[in-house]
């Protein structure tokens, strides 16, 4: 699914909302379906590859929280695609009111999507996307992820597409909406350049796997490499390590775009490391609380809810650090 429209301000939105809701939920369970009752919800996150991850859960667990008028069952999937499909048929056997689904992989959703369908249980998608048919979930809160890309791609045009430049990329993990859609946008920006992709390979949005791509793509290319395009901070991140094993100096000899803008990132960034990252913002939970709430109590909602991103250069990057939530 691509991204269809932009809601500014969505933080501010979904903090009047919780406040809202908040003061409503007395933790009661009272019977006839009223405001008061607790909402149990199944979340089936990721795992924990990223900087960006644990915000993300972090700021779903603040958001359902008992005082919110949640009950929050929390399943983490180790990035495995199986894993997490079973996830979600143990929120549907338990019986939980609605699920959220952060999914791993696009593709191979259909069937306990459609098994929550049969059981009444809404599921509400937030971060990546499905390929699954529309009417199997209620709403998604997401970002747009081809726009990120594409930003990212757009910078590295306008600055090295005049000049011969060889990049390499780190890929997120294979068949996820945040990888495939980046990598669309990236690439799109990035036609009729003098770049060169020398080579672009997952390293499944961690550190760990991050840094060993980049020992490979350093023994193979070495000093050929002026650019490196990663999805996300973290794989960036493990990259420095490989760079600096090699002798050469991130950030001036072989320069790194990446997306999330995590501290760590930021940090980077602001430290010279880095030179470019696009925002992709992981503070959802509020929103996607408020969602669920309405989803529940039969209210309408839009299909999906887009948070806007923005970008950093070095100097940017240190002016917004200090402020830096996550
Ligand atoms: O960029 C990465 C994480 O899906 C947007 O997943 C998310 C991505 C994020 O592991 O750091």
């Amino acid at each position: 699914m691509k991204a269809k429209k932009t809601l500014a301000g969505l933080a501010l939105v979904g903090a009047i909302a919780l406040t809202t809701a908040g003061c409503a939920g007395g933790g009661s369970t009272a019977g006839g379906g009223g405001d008061d009752k607790v909402i149990t919800v199944g979340f089936a996150q990721t795992g924990s590859e990223s900087g960006w991850r644990s915000a993300n859960t972090e700021s779903m667990k603040t958001a359902f929280s008992e005082a919110n008028g949640f009950n929050l069952v929390f399943n983490a999937a180790d990035n495995k695609p199986e894993a997490q499909i079973a996830a979600v048929r143990s929120f549907i056997n338990q019986g939980v009111d609605a699920i959220v689904l952060a999914p791993i992989v696009t593709d191979g959703w259909d069937d306990v999507l459609k098994e929550a369908k049969d059981a009444n249980i809404p599921v509400i998608l937030e971060d990546r996307t499905v390929s699954a048919s529309e009417d199997l979930y209620a709403s998604w809160v997401g970002l747009d992820f081809e726009k990120e890309g594409e930003t990212a791609g757009k910078w590295v045009a306008d600055n090295f597409g005049k000049t011969p430049t060889n990049l390499v990329v780190l890929e997120g993990t294979t068949g996820s909406s945040a990888a495939t859609d980046r990598a669309t946008g990236f690439n799109d920006a990035i036609k009729g350049t003098d770049i060169t992709v020398l080579d672009s390979q997952t390293g499944n949005f961690t550190r760990a796997e991050g840094k060993t791509v980049m020992e490979g793509f350093l023994q193979k290319y070495g000093s050929q490499i002026n650019l490196l395009f990663a999805h996300n901070d973290d794989m960036g991140l493990g990259a420095l390590d490989a760079i600096k094993a090699a002798g050469l100096k991130p950030g001036t000899d072989i320069k790194i775009v990446t997306i999330d803008a995590v501290k760590d990132g930021m940090t980077a960034l602001a430290d010279g490391e880095f030179n470019y990252i696009v925002e992709c913002n992981p503070l959802l939970g509020e929103k996607v609380a408020e969602v669920v709430k309405k989803v529940v109590a039969g209210e309408s909602v839009d299909k999906q809810y887009i948070v806007e991103d923005q970008a950093f250069d070095q100097e940017q990057a240190k002016a917004a650090l200090p402020d830096r939530k996550y």
